[in-house]
């Protein structure tokens, strides 16, 4: 049995299919084998401009998303990381054992930071891997699921654990990416060339996991397609082959069997079947989302358990990190 830790950032109401697909389906699963914690990482919000009252609104509603999602709050700990205090303090002694260099090379702040002036880039942006660095092992977690994007920061986390056992001892594990084989990259609708994103400005790039269903089927019936009319998945067709990876996930069914399905029939065919499967699955998950937002007190009882959990854990870890680095008088 692993210790699992990961979050979802509140920057959107709700995450997007790809963050399902990408990230909470293997959250679910793990919840059976291992021992987990999941956290809205309402800290990682603060690298670009926010909406107090929003931010407030949003990281009760990326909770709801989780539980909607199959997240037990029974079986794991689920909590907002800004509650536990821990994580921001072993930010600052990573923050000391990490290097510019490293977090200048993130592809992530290198595309969030393109459009910016260097001068009036926020320092938040630039150092929030190191945010995600403690948010993992601050728990000692040992296995991270995330969707391909996280995985250059995930191998930051791991130069950085390394070198922290190196100097002070053997203190953290060195935790694994779990990223998914299938969906571990789902990319906007109206452009496979780049990943599907809370924060975009296009309406159509993305579903949101409350989109209700004629909303889904026009975007899914727009969405861009490649030459030719076969439903086959290949490098030449990344619109499609992104679209059956979520027709895949949806429906739990491997992408050959729907290839089969689609055989000789063409692209619009495929979109309906493909807008009907996506239908189905959202359903059931928004009736619940907005069961459990209709009940605050029942959402804060189960956010201030995880959170004490949490704090009990994290607080553990500080010691040993804070007697390891000579921080106690004795
Ligand atoms: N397009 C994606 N395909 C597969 N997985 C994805 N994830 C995000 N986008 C995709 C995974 O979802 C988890 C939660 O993501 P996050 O909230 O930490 O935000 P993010 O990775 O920065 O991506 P977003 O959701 O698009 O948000 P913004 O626009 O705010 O950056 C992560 O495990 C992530 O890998």
């Amino acid at each position: 049995m692993a210790r699992v830790f990961s979050g979802v950032k509140p920057t959107a109401d709700v995450p997007h299919l790809g963050n399902y697909i990408g990230a909470f389906r293997q959250w679910v699963a793990l919840q059976d084998l291992h021992e987990c914690i999941f956290c809205v990482v309402d800290l990682h919000s603060l690298t670009v401009p926010w909406d107090p009252e929003l931010l407030r609104k949003r990281s009760r509603s990326a909770a709801a998303s989780l539980i909607a999602s199959g997240i037990d709050p029974e079986r794991s700990v689920l909590f907002l990381q800004s509650e536990v205090m821990e994580h921001t303090e072993l930010t600052w002694i990573l923050t000391c054992v990490s290097r510019m260099g490293e977090l200048s090379r993130m592809t992530q702040f290198k595309d969030k930071s393109r459009n910016t002036e260097n001068e009036s880039i926020g320092t938040g942006l630039y150092m929030y891997p190191v945010l995600m660095a403690a948010d993992v092992l601050v728990y000692r977690g040992e296995l991270v699921p995330v969707g391909e994007d996280q995985k250059q920061h995930l191998e930051l986390m791991r130069d950085i654990a390394e070198r922290f056992n190196r100097t002070f001892g053997d203190t953290f594990p060195v935790p694994d990416p779990y990223i998914p084989v299938e969906g571990a990259r789902i990319m906007g609708l109206d452009d496979p060339a780049y990943k599907m994103a809370k924060t975009t400005e296009r309406p159509n790039n993305l579903i949101w996991m409350n989109d209700p269903p004629e909303v889904v089927r026009k975007k899914i019936l727009r969405a861009v397609t490649d030459s030719g009319r076969e439903v086959v998945a290949s490098p030449d067709k990344p619109a499609i082959t992104n679209l059956l990876s979520i027709y895949s996930a949806v429906t739990a069914r491997p992408v050959s069997e729907i290839e089969q399905e689609y055989e000789g029939k063409g692209y619009g065919d495929f979109k309906k079947g493909l807008a009907q499967a996506v239908i189905d699955f959202l359903d059931p998950f928004r009736a619940r989302y907005l069961e459990i937002l209709e009940d605050p007190g029942r959402l804060d009882k189960i956010l201030d358990t995880g959170a004490a959990q949490a704090r009990e854990m994290a607080q553990e870890t500080m010691q040993v990190v804070r007697d390891r680095i000579g921080l106690r008088r004795s």
